[in-house]
């Protein structure tokens, strides 16, 4: 172990990095065709987004759109960030994985290490939830056991311990169904918190119908959710958070969510 923190790691967070939709976006993966999403829509929100980052305090870089990768605005899937370092992901969908170099390059501006998962394994950040020393990570179409093996051998050193866990069938990502409200509570759909991945701790629970609203962000003192779920964001306000809801129509029409808009990092030293 390199260092500890006297803050928790889960929330406080001094940069974001995000990356602005571009006209490509029509072209991003989705599971279901559900419409074509709007570019003026979808930069309108991303816009709502970046703002309520920096209004927390913290720096947030807007990186120009990447040509060629529909889907590099859902830019959480190509690294994680931690205190010690960061550790750029091998992304399990083909049509992702030449998004790395220019997040590597976009880290190593702000840290000293950036380790990168090597393979013959794949991962995604959107597959690893961070509760301060406790990393879950859920195997599920583009995060194999061979990519959690890597990356725990990456982050032994710095003293974290990794759980492997399922990602629910038919769910993209791990944190498709979870978020982090604070370094002892979670939000998170009922049928991922059954499996029995949160023991230990507090649990509240996307309203029925309202699965979607799982994928939000503590991001200091704020908890960023997507508009259009009155009754968890009623939830998470009744537990003590501070909600801001931000429009998510266009990214949900490509499966993304307010966690997969950035990524949150407070590099040490
Ligand atoms: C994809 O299928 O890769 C994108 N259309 C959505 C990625 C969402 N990312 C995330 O949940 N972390």
């Amino acid at each position: 172990m390199t260092g500890s923190h006297s803050y928790p790691q889960t929330y406080s967070f001094t940069h974001a990095l995000t990356r602005r939709p571009g006209p490509e976006i029509v072209d991003g993966l989705r599971a279901m065709d559900t419409g074509t999403p709007d570019l003026d829509l979808f930069r309108a929100h991303h816009d709502d987004y970046v703002a309520a980052l920096r209004e927390t305090g913290a720096e947030v870089t807007v990186l120009p759109a990447l040509p060629g990768f529909p889907d590099a605005v859902f830019i959480e899937d190509a690294a994680l960030c931690l205190p010690e370092g960061a550790v750029v992901m091998r992304p399990g969908a083909a049509s992702r994985r030449g998004e790395t170099p220019s997040i590597a390059e976009a880290l190593r501006d702000n840290y000293d290490r950036v380790l990168e998962i090597e393979g013959p394994g794949f991962i995604e950040g959107g597959d690893i939830l961070v509760i301060e020393r406790d990393i879950l990570v859920g195997k599920s179409d583009r995060t194999d056991a061979a990519g959690v093996a890597e990356l725990t051998d990456r982050l032994r050193p710095w003293g974290y311990g990794v759980r492997e866990l399922q990602t629910p069938p038919d769910v993209l990502h791990f944190k498709t169904d979870c978020s982090v409200l604070d370094d002892k509570t979670v939000l998170a759909t009922e049928r991922l918190a059954r499996t029995g991945c949160f023991e230990g701790y507090e649990v509240v629970l996307t309203a029925p119908g309202e699965e979607a609203a799982a994928n939000s962000i503590r991001f200091n003192d704020l908890v960023l959710m997507p508009e259009g779920f009155p009754e968890t964001a009623a939830r998470v306000n009744d537990a003590g958070y501070r909600v801001r809801q931000i429009g998510n129509s266009e990214a949900a029409k490509l499966d993304g969510g307010m966690s997969c808009l950035s990524l949150r990092f407070s590099p040490m030293g």
